[in-house]
């Protein structure tokens, strides 16, 4: 849903350009350093990235599904990494507060998010424990007015910057699945919280990902998301929901990009005495990834409509997930086909890209986990 046009435009506008004049040219520094320059931090800060989906009563733009997700794709005209950055504190690091959460919950967390003063992160994942998300082993103890966490999380982007943490971990003992999941904000100086080495990645550089660690990790019995034991699976799947959706708007940007790069390639580069563009075995390449491109973007924009209307888009969400991510490999690689050489070379920046595309099949649920969860709606609402 779009509330106001005008106004949409005018924050498009905005991303577009920050993203194209600024962002672009700092694509292959970061790939190198593996970081983002403070200043573009700061800038993002100043444009309200931070705060995109958090509700405007804590300080956010409180955009709806389908502005978030025209945002995205403009901000994915770019490396992801930059993304990252600010990515969580709109969806899997926020949005656990934001869909589930209390109100001091809400009022405690979510304005600091909103700005970027913290950076919030989602801890799901463990080392046994990826795919099967509700055999999840992190125990949480009620001692008094606390809980006492113990375990390790795994693959946590954005743990190094992370001012707080939304903690998947078992509060039931003798639950072995979902039921006896619990959702937890924990912070940063939480007693017994660390953090592992930071993890090399194929590509991504810029974003950062490691373990946390709970060991007795103390943590006020207050910070239980909605304040309800065993409703934890469920808020990280409904995150995970809107999520997806969001993932697939990324590689729809990202995939834009690519096939941008590849045209202009295509048009400059010549062979056999004309611009290797009207050769029909490029075009093809160039028509599939455009072809593909369009029905993804149109799977993201109505899975974000149907969110927006309040209609449940677990299998609209996985759909997106599913075809976007796989397409944005499909563009990917047809992108350093046309480049030819020049593809597999560094300097030209479409191997960092196709490197960077290959998470999205991956993370917020493999294309694998995205078959099951829309086969198994498919069956189960027959
Ligand atoms: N919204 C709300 N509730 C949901 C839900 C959703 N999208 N999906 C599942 N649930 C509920 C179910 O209704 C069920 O509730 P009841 O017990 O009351 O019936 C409960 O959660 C358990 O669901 P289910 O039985 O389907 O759980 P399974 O363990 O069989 O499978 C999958 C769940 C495989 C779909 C889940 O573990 C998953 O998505 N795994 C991938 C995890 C992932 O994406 N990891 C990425 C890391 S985060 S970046």
């Amino acid at each position: 849903m779009i509330r106001d046009q005008e106004t949409l435009n005018i924050l498009l506008n905005s991303i577009a350009r920050f993203v194209r004049e600024r962002l672009v040219l700092h694509e292959a520094i970061v790939a190198e350093t593996d970081a983002i320059p403070a200043e573009l931090a700061a800038e993002m800060k100043d444009l309200g990235l931070f705060g995109l989906a958090i509700p405007e009563e804590y300080g956010g733009m409180g955009l709806t599904m389908e502005e978030e997700v025209l945002a995205t794709f403009e901000i994915a005209w770019t490396s992801p990494a930059f993304r990252s950055l600010f990515a969580t504190n709109n969806g899997i690091g926020a949005q656990g507060i934001v869909i589930d959460g209390t109100d001091a919950q809400k009022q405690r967390y979510l304005p600091r998010m909103a700005t970027g003063e913290i950076i919030g992160s989602f801890a799901l994942t463990e080392p046994d424990v990826g795919s099967d998300a509700a055999s999840l082993r992190t125990t949480a103890v009620r001692r008094g007015d606390h809980y006492v966490l113990n375990g390790t999380k795994r693959y946590i982007t954005n743990a190094p910057e992370a001012g707080v943490f939304t903690v998947m971990a078992r509060t039931d003992p003798e639950s072995r699945g979902a039921g006896g999941v619990s959702a937890f904000i924990v912070e940063r100086g939480a007693p017994g919280l660390s953090l592992g080495a930071i993890d090399r990645k194929m590509g991504q550089k810029g974003a950062h990902v490691c373990d946390v660690i709970f060991e007795d990790c103390r943590v006020p019995a207050e910070n239980l998301i909605g304040g309800r034991e065993g409703i934890g699976f469920k808020t990280a799947m409904k995150v995970l929901d809107k999520g997806r959706i969001t993932i697939a708007a990324v590689c729809v940007g990202v995939a834009e990009r690519m096939l941008d790069e590849a045209l202009r390639y295509a048009c400059e580069r010549v062979q056999f005495g004309k611009p290797i563009a009207e050769f029909q075995l490029v075009q093809a390449m160039l028509a599939d990834s455009k072809a593909e491109i369009y029905a993804a973007r149109t799977m993201v924009i109505d899975a974000a409509r149907r969110r927006d209307l309040g209609q449940d888009v677990s299998t609209e969400a996985s759909c997106a997930k599913l075809f976007a991510s796989e397409m944005c490999g499909r563009v990917a690689d047809r992108a350093v086909q046309i480049f030819g050489g020049a593809g597999y070379l560094a300097e030209y920046g479409i191997e960092r890209f196709y490197r960077d595309v290959r998470l999205f099949r991956i993370f917020e649920g493999t294309s694998q986990i995205q078959q099951l969860v829309i086969a198994r709606n498919m069956i189960r609402n027959r």
